[in-house]
């Protein structure tokens, strides 16, 4: 398994440091505009007429206005190298990209203030689900974890279980004990486990199965009273929702921006699809079968069904502040709905 891991890591452990130095230099001497010029509080943030800088600019605000740089102590110009590291080990993909990754950290950054849920969370958990956001699909193929299995992937040798998730987590790991992109270098040695720990749950957590695992507890709990999830079990499972709710948050924003994300979706499923056919000599799934292109709109509908409205329906139970998105949801059901109609 170690031997396995090396072959799928290795190549790229020891360039980032060097490739990133002069880019960092330069990062750290940008102005960095307030969360309110960017936006970062808004639940229909779009990232759109984000240039790159723009992307990296928003994350260091993230971490200054949470106070992570302060609290953590952490290197201004270490912070500047691990994001654009983080950035750089995200493929050119259709949708599983850096602006996904981004765009799902925003998207924690809003819940976390919004709701005043930081408070229940503390600085360790909510730098590690922040952390856990911006890495969360790291390296990231543009194919799912069947692929990886049906393919035999050295890495479906490596993890047969959220094969994906423990990779980004590995490349996640990897990034942060790299010379030069140690953020977490200043935290003592309980502080450091626990984030580590906490990120690990994280990120496994935006494993689909992992999620059907949990929601079931999760559901029958959210009638409980805030009181309820200061306590450790509970608030694990709120950490868990909470990067499934991000990381599906496409789902609740403004049409124009459901729509553009989910032709993303869709085309990298489409990919994939595509290369079942030709290099496994397999029929796709519908979702990712071009000939069942017309199907999109009613697979959206199940999809907001089955996943989507639950969780997000469950959060606004347990906070007013985040009806906006179940709106959201609604409202692109209703759209899809339209479209499936032929309307
Ligand atoms: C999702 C689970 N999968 C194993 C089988 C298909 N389903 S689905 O029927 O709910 C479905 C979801 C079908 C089609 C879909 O998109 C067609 C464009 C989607 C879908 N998935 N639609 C979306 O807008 C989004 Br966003 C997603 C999420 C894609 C990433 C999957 C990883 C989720 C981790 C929590
Ligand atoms: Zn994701």
């Amino acid at each position: 398994v170690a031997m396995a891991k090396q072959s799928v890591t290795l190549e790229v452990l020891s360039y980032h440091a060097s490739a990133t130095m002069d880019e960092a230099h330069r990062l750290r001497r940008l102005r960095v505009p307030s969360a309110v010029h960017f936006r970062l509080h808004d639940f229909k943030f779009d990232d759109i007429h984000f240039e790159d800088d723009d992307t990296l600019k928003a994350c260091l605000r993230m971490f200054l206005d949470l106070d992570f740089v302060e609290r953590f102590h952490i290197d201004y110009e270490v912070l500047c190298r691990w994001l654009l590291s983080v950035k750089k080990n995200y493929r050119n993909v259709t949708y599983h990209n850096w602006r996904h990754a981004f765009n799902v950290a925003q998207m924690m950054f809003a819940i976390l203030t919004t709701t005043q849920w930081w408070k229940i969370f503390g600085e360790i958990e909510c730098l590690a689900l922040i952390i856990g956001c911006l890495c969360h699909d790291l390296d990231h193929r543009g194919t799912n974890n069947s692929f990886q299995i049906k393919a035999s992937s050295p890495l479906a040798q490596l993890y047969s279980t959220s094969t994906m998730e423990h990779h980004h987590f590995d490349q996640c790991l990897m990034i942060l004990n790299s010379p030069g992109n140690q953020i977490l270098a200043n935290l003592s040695s309980d502080d450091y486990c626990r984030v580590i720990r906490v990120l690990e749950d994280a990120i496994l957590s935006t494993d689909l199965a992992v999620y059907f695992k949990k929601r079931g507890p999760f559901l029958e709990s959210v009638e409980q009273p805030l009181s309820h999830w200061v306590g450790e079990e509970p608030r694990a499972l709120l950490r868990a929702m909470s990067m499934t709710v991000c990381d599906l948050s496409a789902i609740t924003k403004p049409w124009e921006i459901e729509k553009r994300v989910a032709d993303l979706v869709s085309s990298e499923f489409f990919e994939q699809g595509d290369m079942e056919k030709q290099e496994l000599n397999i029929t796709p799934i519908d979702i990712m079968n071009r000939e069942k292109e017309d199907e999109l709109p009613m697979m959206q509908v199940n999809f907001i069904d089955s996943i989507c409205m639950p969780i997000y329906e469950a959060f606004a139970t347990l906070s007013d502040k985040l009806e906006p998105l179940v709106e959201g949801v609604r409202d692109n059901r209703g759209h899809w709905i339209d479209l499936a109609d032929g309307s």
